[in-house]
């Protein structure tokens, strides 16, 4: 029985290898995955009301060339930012601007 003895020993040191070499993949597994890069900052919607609004001064629903003049950077770009052309900055157009430059 002096043989049976290490057979047994290697059999559960083997053995335990396995569980070992289990634990580390499923360890492995477990591990949380690369965080996804996270979307790009965009202004909060209220930041984005806020300039609006503060843009649209007779408070009307639209942004006027005449109101984007103390806006340089609209004033400057306000027939590329009116998508419709209508002559009028609306909050969407405002806020898809918005989102570019940011
Ligand atoms: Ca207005
Ligand atoms: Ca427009």
């Amino acid at each position: 029985m002096s043989r049976s003895r290490p057979a047994v020993v290697g059999s559960f040191l083997r053995a335990w290898s396995c569980i070992a070499a289990c634990a580390a993949a499923a360890t492995a597994c477990a591990q949380p995955q690369p965080a996804p890069a996270p979307p790009p900052v965009r202004l909060a919607s209220e930041a984005v009301v806020a300039a609006f609004n503060r843009a649209d001064t007779n408070g009307d629903g639209f942004v006027t060339r005449e109101e984007s003049a103390h806006l340089p950077a609209i004033y400057a770009q306000f027939d590329e930012l009116d998508l419709d052309h209508d002559g009028l900055l609306s909050f969407a157009e405002f806020s898809t601007w918005l989102a570019k430059v940011k």
